[in-house]
């Protein structure tokens, strides 16, 4: 009798221990914000803080209301959609580690979480013969990038950066994270996606930047 106390006594602190040590390891791990809930940290790298971020815009900050924006997808799709803000917030979200480089060789490490372009594209289906996306934006900016570009990273439109919601500055409500693109791929306060079957060239791309734009790649297009 006695020995089946001293046995049950046992099993107890047991089970004690494991709660204490699984209660340890939730409590361990780090809060990696700083007093802004901004994340620092991310996948064990260090991130920029969005106030060390630079930015650029050819016509100054965009103001979008989220209560009437809404992004259309149109062009060589099966089904053209218009999402709304709480729509694309509403679809399975990716977060990354990625770093912008801006051509004139300024850049930043950030966590970018979004949608991504082959959620999106899945629900408008794209055309066989569709080559390249063209991003159009409210302050007259567009780039593109080619399809196969965009499927094949599994590139995603941005909301959040470091866990902030993206700042108007940032582009808000979205910002493309072109992974391994010069900036002037990302980008912001994007109303319209259209896909096509040529090669098009957006704002900067038009006056001689790469169209290929890959980050250590010529920022001119050879004459
Ligand atoms: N709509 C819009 N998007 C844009 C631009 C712009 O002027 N307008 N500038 C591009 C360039 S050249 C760069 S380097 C990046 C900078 O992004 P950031 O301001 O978020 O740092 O935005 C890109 N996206
Ligand atoms: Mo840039």
């Amino acid at each position: 009798m006695a020995q089946l106390r001293q046995y049950s006594f046992l099993i107890y602190c047991l089970v004690a221990l494991i709660l204490v040590l699984a209660g340890g390891c939730v409590e361990n791990s780090p809060q990696e914000v700083n007093t802004s809930g901004e994340a620092t940290v991310f996948e064990g790298q260090e991130l920029t803080p969005i106030s060390e971020q630079r930015n650029n815009a050819i016509q100054g900050t965009q103001y979008i209301d989220p209560d009437t924006y809404e992004l259309r997808i149109y062009g060589l799709v099966d089904n053209p959609v218009n999402l709304s803000y709480d729509q694309l917030l509403a679809y399975p979200s990716v977060s990354r580690f990625v770093r912008m480089d801006c051509v004139e060789g300024w850049g930043f490490d950030a966590k970018w979480t979004g949608v991504t372009l082959n959620t999106l594209f899945n629900e408008t289906g794209i055309n066989s013969s569709a080559t390249t996306v063209v991003f159009y934006c409210t302050d007259g900016y567009s780039t593109s990038l080619e399809l196969d570009y965009l499927v094949d990273n599994d590139i995603m439109l941005a909301y959040k950066l470091n866990d902030i919601t993206l700042p108007a500055d940032r582009g808000f409500p979205l910002q493309l994270v072109a992974e391994d693109k010069y900036g002037y791929k990302w980008a912001k306060w994007i109303t319209a996606i259209e896909v096509i079957n040529e090669p098009y060239k957006g704002y900067w791309e038009s006056v001689g930047y790469n169209n290929n734009a890959d980050v250590g790649g010529p920022a001119f297009e050879r004459k």
